[in-house]
């Protein structure tokens, strides 16, 4: 078992040591990634964990009774307690591995949401919503004759609240938001904006994909009904992500795919439905994957979450100082406090895919250019794509100096 340093003595150039792609080269330059709101880089011990896995012990969950399936078994079932623990949820019934937060959302509006919206009902969104937070209520909307509202963005990045008092007073059955925009970086003030749905009558469905990789989440102080996120984003594999439920609308809430692990009985004509939270689990499971989650789990408790998000804010910060000091350079969202590691931007009338490209091949840099899956917010700010640079846990100073001397590079080569 690899074993991680502890925390407060770590610090991000020494972080970096521990992701063996952080060392490679692209065009010939030291890769400098900052795309990790897309997906995140993985560490040596998720990589061993999952490897060790497959090496030693891989068999199919919770059917074999022979030693290496137990085995299996136990480990994914660990990991599930691990995630538990990470985000404070009471039981580790509570949390559910999807494929990402995608399915996880779509999960709640086919099983919670056929069931319980019915025609004239409302749903309260945002318009910082990813479309993944988006296109699921739509069609459910469309479906049950249901309503969408949207709490309004102001112009600098932050939902405007009064509106969304307003819009609480027409009693919508569910109110679903991101709890950090993957675009703007904005972090919405979510306990406050849970209680207030709550005060309202309305259950509500935090989008924390960007938020669970990034600071510490408390499904308990948060009291959310449901939480959603993905473990590519926070140092785990692809192909898992996280539902997390209370108890009784999870066990109220009809199975989302039928098959195999998600029975108890099953009758030619109908079946009964396995506990939680093995009913919203049909099929042979991502194993392999939850084992990494939960490497990434102990990966980033190592690290500690307040640390994570201090450092951020810190890099953040800087890279804000140093972007903005680059001639025609507009930055979208909020001040550093009030953000994620997240800075999207335009340089002047450069396309962003333009000056990605250039960034990727003059200096090594990874940036995503384009509208982030975020397509209402960026017609909001009246663009068609931004740039967009993220960071995380492994990103220093040094990748940020890079970034803005690729931008230099970028006005030289426009003739800007
Ligand atoms: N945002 C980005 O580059 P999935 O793809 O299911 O793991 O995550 C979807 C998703 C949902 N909500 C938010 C706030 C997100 O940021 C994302 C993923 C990536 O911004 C890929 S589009």
């Amino acid at each position: 078992m690899t074993t991680v340093q502890q925390p407060a003595t770590r610090s991000a150039d020494d972080i970096r040591g521990d992701f063996p792609i952080l060392s490679r080269l692209v065009h010939g330059k030291p890769l400098v990634y900052l795309d990790s709101t897309a997906s995140s880089q993985k560490p040596v011990a998720v990589i061993e964990a999952m490897s060790q896995y497959y090496e030693t012990t891989h068999a199919n969950v919770h059917r074999g009774v022979y030693e290496i399936s137990e085995e299996a078994t136990a480990k994914m079932e660990r990991a599930r307690v691990k995630v538990a623990r990470f985000i404070n949820a009471r039981q580790s019934k509570q949390v559910i591995f999807t494929r990402n937060t995608t399915e996880s959302i779509n999960l709640v509006a086919y099983s919670w949401g056929y069931a319980n919206i019915k025609a004239g009902d409302l749903i309260v969104l945002t318009g910082m919503e990813h479309h993944s937070n988006l296109v699921p209520w739509q069609m459910l909307a469309q479906r049950a004759g249901a309503r969408l509202e949207f709490v309004p963005v102001t112009d600098d990045g932050l939902l405007q609240l009064d509106v969304y008092e307003q819009l609480l007073q027409q009693q919508p059955r569910l109110v679903a938001f991101t709890h950090m925009s993957n675009v703007l970086g904005t972090v919405n003030p979510a306990q406050e904006m849970i209680a207030q749905a709550h005060a309202a009558g309305a259950l509500v469905l935090l989008d924390a994909a960007q938020s669970v990789p990034h600071m510490p989440v408390d499904v308990q102080a948060l009291d959310v009904d449901f939480l959603c996120f993905s473990a590519h984003k926070m140092l785990g594999p692809t192909g898992i992500g996280v539902l997390y439920g209370k108890r009784d609308l999870l066990e109220a809430m009809p199975p989302f795919m039928g098959g195999g692990d998600m029975i108890r009985t099953v009758g030619l004509r109908e079946s009964t439905w396995n506990d939680l939270p093995w009913k919203f689990e049909a099929g042979t499971p991502a194993i392999a994957e939850a084992i990494g989650l939960g490497a990434a789990v102990d990966y980033l408790n190592a690290i500690g979450m307040e640390n994570a998000r201090q450092h951020e804010q810190n890099i953040t910060a800087y890279a804000m100082e140093q972007v903005q000091q680059v001639p025609g350079l507009i930055i979208y969202g909020p001040g550093a406090a009030r953000r994620g590691g997240v800075i999207s931007f335009t340089l002047g009338d450069i396309h962003p895919h333009d000056l990605a490209s250039i960034l990727d091949q003059e200096v090594g840099v990874a940036i995503r250019a384009g509208h982030h899956c975020a397509q209402p917010l960026m017609e909001r700010f009246g663009l068609a794509a931004t740039a967009r640079a993220s960071f995380y846990v492994y990103t220093i100073t040094d990748d940020v100096d890079m970034l803005v001397k690729g931008l230099h590079k970028a006005l030289e080569i426009f003739k800007l």
